[in-house]
Parts: C-alpha cells; structure tokens; sequence
C-alpha cells in the first residue's frame, strides 16, 4: 500500500507540481513586469527555463532515430505498411477538420471587423515570400546533417518600426509651436522664445515572427522511418543495430524519467520569462482580442471536443481518462509551445500512464510531431481569413477551399518548433493573393496562441496513438513476441 501511495503520489504529485508552476509562471510574470527588469536582467531570469528547453533538445535526436528505427523494424512488413498507410490517412483527415472548424469560427465571429484598416498601405516589411516558404518546407525534408537538422537555429528579431504622427493626404504634419517672452527685471527688454513641441514620431517595437530557438525534426523522421523499413527487411543481419535502437530508446526514456522532476521549476520560469518581455496586452486587446478568442474557441472545439469525440467513437473508451493521462505532455507543450520538445513527455505519457504499445507510440509520435498539427492548421486558416476581414477583402467560395487546402499543406509542413505556424502561413496568404506583409498584425499575441495550438498538436497525436493501438491491436498481438531486443539467435 505504501509503494502504491508512493507512486501515485509521485505520477500525481509532478502533475500537481507542473500545473502550480504554469500558475505561478504567469503570475511571477505579470508581478516583473512592474517591476520593469532591464534586458540584462530578464535574460538571467530566462536563464532556468533555457536549461529547460535546452534539456529536452538535448532529447528529440536520439528519441526520434531511436523510436522510428527500433518501432518499425520490430514490425512485419504487412504491419507496419497498415500502419502507416492508416496513421497518415488519419492525420489528413484530423487536420482538414480542423481547419474547417477554424473557418466556420472565423466566419461566424468576424474579428476582422474589430480590426479593419483604415487605409490598405502595407502595415510592415514582408515575412518572406512563399516561395521561400516552400523550399524551406522542401530542404527541410533532406537535412545535410541530422544533428544540425535537430536543431534550427532562429533568433528572434525586434524591428523598430517608426511611424510618424497621422497625417491627412497632402497636409503637412502639424508643427506645435510654443512662443513664449521673456522681460528682462528691471527693462522694458523682451526677449522671444520658441519651443518646438511637434510631437516626436512613434516608435514601435516589433518583434519578427518564425524565429526563435527551435528544433525541426521533419528531415530526421523521413530518414529514420526510411532506415527502420530498410533494416526491418535485412532481418538477421540488421539485429545488431535494431537491438541497438532499442536500448538507446529505453535509455533516453530513462533519462527523461529524471529529467522531468527539473521541469516544474523551468516551466515557471519559461512561462514568466516570456509574460515579462511580451508586448504591451491592453495596446493589442482591441484589435486582437476577437481575433484570440476566435482561435481559441476553435482550439477548444476541436481539441477537446471533436477529437475526444472521434477517440471515443472508435476505441469506446473514455477520453477524459486519456487525456487526463498526457495532461504532464500538454503541460510541457503549454510552457514550450513546441511539439517536438514536448516529445519525450509524450512518449512517457502514453507509455507509463495510457499504457499504449510501446511500437504503436514509436511511430505515431515522431511523425505526428512532424506532420500532424491540428491546432496549426485550424490558426493558419483562422489567421488568413482574419487578415482578408481587416483588408475587407470578400473571399468566394473557392478561395475558401483553396485556404483550407493550403492551411492543411502548410501545418504538415510546419515543424514542431515555436512559431513555426506563423512562417508557413505565407503559403496560405499567397495562396489567395492576401498581402504577406499583414502577418505583422498578429505578431504581438501569436507567442500565446502558439502555446495552445502546440498544445492540441500534441494531443491530436497522443489521441491518435491511442486510436492506432486499439485499430491495430489484432496485428500486434500476431507481433507480440518481436518486441523483445533481437539477438542473432533469434
Ligand atoms: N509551435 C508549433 C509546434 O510546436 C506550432 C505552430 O507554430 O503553429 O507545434
């Protein structure tokens, strides 16, 4: 009774601690913000909730070759084709609903008409263009180096963006000039001043999007599932290294189980650290707080409504007991908001608490990560409806569609990094002829809505795991005696 209260205390007791530091994050956040930290000062504050990004990095190479290499050569080839061929299949279709969600919000809702532009001017320098976008999304699939590949290097940007005082067409901007005189004591002197009191053009700061540290794993999972296939044919001769993987696996996720007791105290500060240098709220609440509740309502929808819907329909089982298992993941997703660092909480997640097979999750996950994000594609189709709100641009039906397509295309091509969202949007914009430039407008609150469509990326392929392992739970029984680690022997 003891080992068993001590273990709930522990399962439960991280979970306590990691929801409470989500808390206390925000609020220690909200407090330093009064305080008003120098740069130098906020960037050692940051320094803890670096170490635990930095850890989790540390992670997703040797998780990701490991998991996709050993888990698809541990399966017959009929097996793992079914798998994948099924896995894929549920992605695209997860992710289309998704986004239909997101249009039928946005249309219904409107939160362009909060934030319609005056004039259409260009409101800022273009992101990128799509082009560039889509060779990204291309070079990303065939990393010239694994280990650099893991780890794409952003740095986040701040543009100072000067604005001069708002002037009518063709007036001269106003000059406030203050005249003022002097009389000498004792004279009849005067003497005449000017002060110059025009007022001073605006600066605003803005911070560019799709560059912060980042992990991308597209090209790794391409290269280990193609490698877990090819030694899955070369039988015998292939063990050694199957057998390899297999330990490499089991040692990361032993790693992790140590690591996790840090994350608590690295998500309070990962949380705080960005509250303290976000953009000022009640300056982007008026035109952006429809906009933010559009996308959340359509995260909620689909995330915790029409997905647990799908689980329950297929697997009959309880998907409030599920999730209620991977809340440590979504947690870890909320504080980082990148799917793939959130990767290895994942996989401990499903393995330990919804105790799905071990060759189901090695697949599932690493290329849910890469390819199935829900919460993305439903905030770009989301995101480019808004902008054609804000330019009063009517969309017709098959732009519409073309949205939905694009949207769909460009979250598979997104990786599981901060922001990555924000950069593959391009595609969607130009898809529709929609100014790139317009990304700018929802720069300031996208780091916060990065979090939660992060968060139901990861549970779109928790729950998808969960699926596949009830789908396929027939073909592992056939399997079950290959998940031992092979030996020549055998
Ligand atoms: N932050 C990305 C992820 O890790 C999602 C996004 O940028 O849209 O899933």
């Amino acid at each position: 009774i003891l080992a068993r209260g001590r273990d709930v205390c522990k399962q439960n007791g991280l979970l306590v601690l990691s929801v409470l530091s989500v808390i206390v994050g925000c609020l220690l956040g909200f407090f330093l913000r009064t305080r008003r930290l120098s740069p130098q000062e906020i960037s050692y504050f940051q320094f803890p909730g670096e170490l635990l990004m930095r850890m989790l990095k540390m992670l997703i190479l040797p998780l990701v070759v490991s998991s996709l290499m050993s888990g698809l050569a541990s399966l017959d080839p009929k097996t793992s084709s079914r798998l994948g061929i099924l896995t894929v299949a549920y992605y695209l279709w997860t992710t289309f609903v998704a986004v239909i969600v997101g249009i039928i919000m946005v249309t219904t809702i409107h939160p362009g008409s909060a934030a319609q532009k005056e004039t259409t001017e260009p409101s800022g320098k273009a992101i990128m263009s799509s082009a560039d976008a889509l060779l990204d999304l291309i070079r990303n699939m065939f990393p010239a180096n694994l280990v650099e590949a893991t780890f794409k290097q952003y740095r986040t940007k701040t543009t100072p963006v000067v604005k001069s005082p708002k002037v009518a067409a063709g007036e001269a901007p106003p000059r406030r000039v203050l005249i003022y005189e002097v009389q000498e004591e004792n004279s009849s002197r005067v003497q005449n001043f000017a002060l110059d009191l025009t007022p001073p053009p605006e600066v605003i700061y803005k911070s560019e999007p799709g560059t912060s540290e980042g992990m991308n794993v597209l090209g790794i999972v391409i290269f280990s599932a193609t490698m877990g296939i090819m030694l899955g044919r070369m039988g015998d001769s292939g063990a050694p290294l199957v057998s390899f993987c297999q330990c490499l696996n089991e040692s990361v996720m032993k790693m992790v189980a140590v690591a996790v007791w840090y994350f608590p105290f690295g998500i309070v500060f990962l949380i705080a650290g960005k509250i303290v240098e976000m953009d000022d709220p009640s300056a982007v609440r008026k035109k952006l707080g429809f906009y933010a509740i559009t996308v959340v309502s359509g995260l909620v929808v689909h995330g915790l409504l029409i997905l647990p819907l799908l689980y329950f329909s297929i697997t009959k089982k309880n998907p409030i007991v599920f999730i209620r298992g991977i809340l440590q993941a979504l947690l870890i997703a909320l504080a980082t908001s990148s799917s793939s660092a959130t990767l290895p909480i994942t996989f401990k997640c499903l393995l330990e608490n919804n105790h799905i097979d071990r060759r189901i999750a090695r697949f599932v996950l690493p290329v849910g990560a890469t390819i199935n994000m829900d919460g993305t594609a439903l905030y770009e189709a989301v995101a480019a409806i808004f902008i054609a709100q804000v330019n009063n641009h009517e969309l017709d039906f098959g732009q519409i569609i073309t949205i939905s397509i694009t949207a769909t295309a460009a979250s598979i091509g997104a990786a599981g990094i901060p922001q990555a969202g924000l950069v593959t949007m391009v595609i969607v914009l130009t898809s529709v002829g929609l100014p790139t430039d317009d990304i700018t407008l929802i720069i300031a609150i996208d780091w916060a809505l990065d979090r939660f469509r992060t968060m139901i990326n990861v549970l779109g392929d928790a729950l998808a795991a969960g699926i596949m392992a009830h789908i396929c739970r027939k073909d592992f029984v056939r399997n079950s005696g290959i998940e031992k680690p092979l030996t020549l022997e055998t």
